[in-house]
């Protein structure tokens, strides 16, 4: 099973998960610090420190991608080294990325930086945050900082990640940071974060011309427990409208879904609109980027397992009924087979746009065994099977090009804090020492073969 030439064979990692120094060279607190630091909201009471102490070891990591064979390395720049405080430009924070681009360079390795991948300045925060349209020109001008130093390195840039994420969990049900439960800020919040995209994609293309530019969005497929059931269906068009088309659309299409506007009136969705925002918002992307996981299941019969409502405002009464498929440690459902219909459904319904899956990935307790390896077969099938999802789409005609693993190493995994290990390099957090798995050199072999050769889940 061949993929396209051209196709991006990567990997994925994000700062805070993974950089620990996060009071070295002039960085301030983000919402993470301090949300983390708060007592019972991460697992463990696990905080970005030491996180995998990337910022430190960056040149050995660098050397395990190259060893590796990774073409391309996708990555997040942390604002609260770069603009600390939402003050003034730190030299040193442009520094660590500087020295991070240009050694991906000189190994080959292409760099694939994303702005937003979570870690808002707590200055910015405290003056009211994602909730505040302030905080997107105050993005605007951190990407102008940001290019003005690696503009010129960069051929492709990812405004966000999943701002799905950062809005409802962050704003609604108060599962990350910065931990608030206010419906209405939730809507706010993912307004705000388009409007950031927009200024932000427009700041990138004012500044490097050649670069392509696009966001990343987390998808999910949704289907309903009973078809015939009016009451599944609706909860599964809200679900869809939120976590789906409520991003999609404005980037896209240009505009907000009827429905979703209806739903989300009561939030005041319509009411934060300003003439153009929905003109910054869909700036044509050069590429979207999809972090594709797991698929949902909903009901209308709500049950203990819902969640806080406010996770899903306005869809309030779903239930997550489960239906026996495997899971992975993060309790997902695995349903590699749902990718191929979210691809075909952007390239059948959606304007044409070249799409790049930019995470896909799973936790499983992996341990590191006497013999020092790290045997992690559940992981191998487990891209293997969307691997072959991804290339159905591609023969039926998706302007697929690429896929990175979500993650190089195990890292802080938000809200679950050490617990949860999604690296094809297992790190033990006492010592640091990283330890390649199975699968990554089995991942390595996909790259190198660019797919799969037909025994290729053997080790199911
Ligand atoms: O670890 C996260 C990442 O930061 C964003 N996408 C999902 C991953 C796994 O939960």
């Amino acid at each position: 099973m061949t993929f396209p030439d051209e196709f991006v064979w990567g990997v994925s990692t994000a700062a805070y998960q993974i950089e620990g120094a996060t009071t070295v060279d002039g960085r301030r607190p983000s919402i993470w610090d301090t949300f983390s630091a708060r007592p019972g909201a991460v697992a463990c009471g696990d905080t970005g420190e030491p996180a995998a102490d990337h910022y430190r070891r960056m040149s050995e990591d660098v050397t395990l991608l190259a060893d590796l064979g990774v073409r391309a390395y996708r990555f997040s720049i942390a604002w609260p080294r770069v603009v600390p405080d939402a003050a003034e430009v730190n030299p040193a924070g442009l520094d660590f990325y500087e020295r991070l681009v240009d050694t991906l360079l000189q190994a080959g390795i292409t760099p694939w930086p994303t702005l937003y991948h979570w870690d808002l300045p707590q200055a910015l925060e405290d003056r009211g945050g994602w909730a505040e349209r302030e905080t997107a020109y105050r993005f605007a001008d951190y990407v102008a900082a940001v290019l003005g130093r690696l503009g010129d390195r960069v051929g492709t840039w990812t405004t966000l990640n999943e701002p799905w994420c950062s809005a409802f969990l962050g704003y609604g049900s108060g599962r990350h940071a910065p931990g608030r439960t206010e419906p209405a800020a939730a809507v706010a919040a993912a307004h705000h974060l388009l409007l950031a995209h927009g200024l932000g994609a427009s700041v990138i293309r004012g500044q490097a011309r050649a670069a392509r530019v696009g966001l990343t969005l987390n998808l999910f497929p949704v289907s309903v427990a009973d078809p015939d059931n009016a009451g599944d269906v609706e909860v599964g068009r809200r679900i869809d409208g939120l976590q789906n088309r409520l991003f999609l659309d404005p980037v896209l299409r240009g505009g907000y879904p009827a429905d979703v506007l209806a739903d989300l009136e009561p939030y005041g969705l319509g009411r934060l609109l300003t003439a153009d925002d929905l003109e910054v918002i869909s700036v044509p992307p050069d590429l979207l980027g999809i972090n594709y996981y797991r698929d949902l299941y909903v009901s209308s019969v709500p049950d203990a397992r819902s969640g806080p409502p406010s996770e899903w405002v306005g869809a309030e009464n779903a239930g997550f009924p489960r239906r026996g498929l495997p899971r992975t440690d993060s309790d997902w459902d695995i349903n590699a087979g749902e990718l191929t219909g979210l691809l075909l459904r952007l390239h059948e319904t959606y304007p044409p746009v070249p799409l790049y899956l930019t995470e896909n990935g799973a936790a499983f307790r992996d341990r590191v065994s006497a013999d020092g390896a790290v045997s992690d077969a559940e992981r191998i099938a487990f891209i293997a099977d969307h691997l072959r999802a991804a290339h159905a789409a591609i023969e039926r005609g998706v302007d697929l090009r690429g896929y990175f693993y979500w993650s190089l190493l195990d890292n802080f995994e938000w809200a679950e804090g050490y617990t949860k290990r999604f690296g094809l390099v297992h790190v033990d957090f006492a010592t640091q020492r990283r330890t390649p798995k199975a699968s990554a050199s089995w991942y390595s072999q996909v790259m190198a073969d660019n797919g799969l050769r037909e025994h290729d889940d053997r080790a199911r």
